[in-house]
């Protein structure tokens, strides 16, 4: 008698699962918008190529899967991310995804999400914190990996090199998760090789602007720079702007090396000015809808999800420019 009944809640249970997944359930369920999930999102802000491919993916995939998105730009400041998370507790959204714009400082906000009950899931970035269970999922790339697939071809590259190898370094937002986890990977990646020396290394923010700023300090103080490694594409074609105006030829008298794989970053590089790059891949958004729907109707979900990378030289980039989704 027992057994049956809780067998006949189990097939309850399931159903109940089943109808979350498919169609719209009643109205008051989640959300209240007759079975419509709704995502607070709150996005880094537009500092890159592979930023503005992301927000793409995110909003082109919350339309396909008929999610209600609360889209907020944080500019790249915290505070804006803080607030922006607060508002969407406060109007009581199904779920909440964002991109850390650093690593540390979001023990509070992610407590207040825990504790009105609403599930948090980081995309893109993963965050330092001490609090237990205040997101259910990190989707991403392994930026170590990253770093370590670029700094693994610099040591290939000039395994034979006569002499020290004068490296330069563009680091991404300082405190952001890329920024340090790919300082991580490049760094253990060229210490094969003690002539590969990294002789100044400095934050361009991940803006063109900024990678160009830095690039023409370090070609005033630097009389020989061998190599750039820019942590993403758009730090990399400022370098490249900067290279240039000082008279000189990126991928030639100054090898490039960045992250991203962006069109434009892929251009310089079937072009020659780039030397290699190591893609990470923004397109996200399907994943993150799937993952939200998931979390929403109550069924597990992996603590992880890495999103796989690939990697491109000269040529490499010519071939597949065609055909790149961003
Ligand atoms: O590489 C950079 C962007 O977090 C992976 O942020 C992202 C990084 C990306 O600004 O271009």
């Amino acid at each position: 008698m027992k057994r049956s009944r809780s067998a006949i809640i189990g097939i309850a249970a399931v159903v109940a699962l089943a109808g979350c997944g498919s169609g719209p359930a009643p109205a008051g369920e989640p959300g209240g918008h007759g079975g419509q999930l709704t995502m607070g999102f709150s996005q880094v802000g537009a500092e890159s190529g592979w930023r503005t491919a992301n927000t793409q993916s995110i909003q082109d995939a919350a339309k396909a899967a008929d999610v209600n998105l609360k889209f907020s730009d944080a500019g790249g400041k915290q505070e804006n991310q803080i607030a922006a998370i607060r508002s969407f507790v406060q109007q009581r959204v199904d779920v909440i995804a964002f991109s850390p714009v650093v690593r540390t400082g979001w023990d509070a906000v992610l407590l207040e999400a825990k504790n009105a009950g609403i599930p948090v899931i980081l995309t893109d970035r993963a965050v330092d914190t001490e609090e237990t269970d205040v997101y259910r999922t990190f989707v991403g790339a392994d930026f170590v990996a990253e770093g370590r697939r670029a700094g693994d071809w610099v040591v290939q590259r000039h395994a034979s090199a006569p002499g020290p190898v004068n490296i330069v370094q563009l680091e991404g937002t300082t405190g952001a998760d890329p920024a340090i986890e790919r300082n991580t990977g490049f760094a253990e990646a060229i210490a094969a090789n003690p002539d590969l020396k990294i002789i100044a290394s400095q934050s361009g923010d991940f803006t063109r602007s900024g990678g160009k700023q830095v690039m023409e300090a370090f070609l005033k103080a630097h009389p020989k720079i061998d190599l750039v490694f820019a942590q993403n594409d758009d730090m990399g074609l400022g370098a490249m702007e900067a290279i240039e105006a000082a008279g000189l030829k990126p991928g030639k008298d100054i090898e490039i090396v960045a992250i991203d794989a962006t069109h434009d970053g892929m251009a310089a590089l079937a072009a020659g000015k780039f030397n290699y790059i190591v893609e990470c891949n923004p397109l996200i958004g399907p994943q993150l809808m799937e993952l939200a729907a998931d979390v929403v109707a109550g069924k597990p979900i992996p603590a992880r999800v890495v999103i796989p990378d690939e990697a491109f030289d000269s040529q490499q980039a010519a071939a597949a420019l065609p055909d790149r989704k961003y």
